[in-house]
């Protein structure tokens, strides 16, 4: 079960043992701060676009429709598929999708459950970097061992017209092909916009991250100390979890980090790079940064 209050679940319907889902490539405002919005590229209106939940074995039908200014595809990061299926379309005989045409992909989930991505692998630099690009988790039926369940996807942005230093209200074009990124997001949303992780005392905590962004984030955690329990969606031997504070999740990783709630706070969770912990340059704490929060119990 995936409780981040701020991702949004991809609906589907069953027909005949298949579960159909639809996604729609499509411009979209998001807004990053209060009152600032960046015109971008998403899912169903969204960014991250919606996560897709399935369970292992599930025979998958996913309609992506094209309502972009020129094609697209979705790959599938990290799932075993057929050839045709994984959304290549230079390389692969799986086809471009033409602006207002759509594409079903459908394949059997074949791998175990784990965390997954999913993202346009068509003109990558301007279309991953726009935005296009969600979560796909793949949930283990028989698994009850987590009070909270988060998935926060990191990306980077470069907002135009901005000086370095300077935040203000407005709506922005970004230039998904610039090397200097100003603004990180979680879950597309910059601190201390972002949505906090609640927590209670004596909980187990996991907490997926997956990154389809062009830099690698140490992703640090205060107070506590993490197992690493799964990487690319493949669930780690217990033998060799590694307990860590801090997790590098590089382009097109996704990690899976497990902890105990035993340190009541309000703990910072973010990325260790400090131009990543601010937005665009600015002193207060900002970017790829949320907090774990909970008070001692009564
Ligand atoms: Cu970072």
């Amino acid at each position: 079960m995936i409780i981040t209050p701020d991702v949004i679940l991809l609906p589907c319907t069953v027909k005949n043992g298949v579960k159909h889902f639809e996604l729609v490539a499509e411009p979209v405002r998001r807004e990053i701060l209060p009152g600032v919005f960046i015109n971008a590229l998403g899912y169903n209106g969204c960014l991250p676009g919606p996560t897709i939940l399935v369970y292992p074995g599930d025979c998958v039908n996913i309609r992506v429709v094209n309502r972009l200014s020129e094609g697209t595809s979705v790959h599938w990061h990290g799932l075993d598929i057929p050839n045709r299926m994984d959304g290549v379309p230079e390389i692969e005989p799986s086809p471009l999708i033409e602006p207002n045409h759509y594409f079903d992909y459908r394949f059997k989930v074949t791998n175990p459950p784990g965390t997954h991505m999913y993202h346009s692998h068509y003109d990558a630099v301007t279309q991953e970097m726009s935005g296009l690009s969600g979560g796909f988790i793949i949930v283990d039926p028989k698994s009850t061992q987590f009070d909270r369940d988060y998935f926060i996807m990191l990306h980077e942005f470069h907002l135009i017209g901005l000086e370095p230093g300077v935040v203000k209200k407005g709506i922005f074009d970004i230039n998904p092909r610039a090397h200097d990124f100003n603004f990180f997001t979680m879950n597309g949303r910059c601190f201390p916009f972002t949505t906090p992780l609640h927590v209670k005392q004596n909980e187990r905590v996991r907490i997926r991250l997956g990154n389809v962004g062009m830099s690698a984030h140490p992703i640090h955690l205060h107070g506590h100390q993490f197992r690493v329990r799964a990487a690319d969606g493949n669930t780690i031997p217990k033998q060799n979890r590694l307990k860590r504070n801090t997790i590098l999740v590089a382009p097109g990783e996704t990690y899976d980090i497990e902890f105990k709630t035993n340190n009541p706070g309000i703990w910072p969770f973010h990325c260790h790079i400090p131009h990543h912990m601010s937005n665009n340059l600015t002193k207060p704490a900002g970017g790829m940064f949320t907090t774990v929060v909970y008070q001692e119990e009564d």
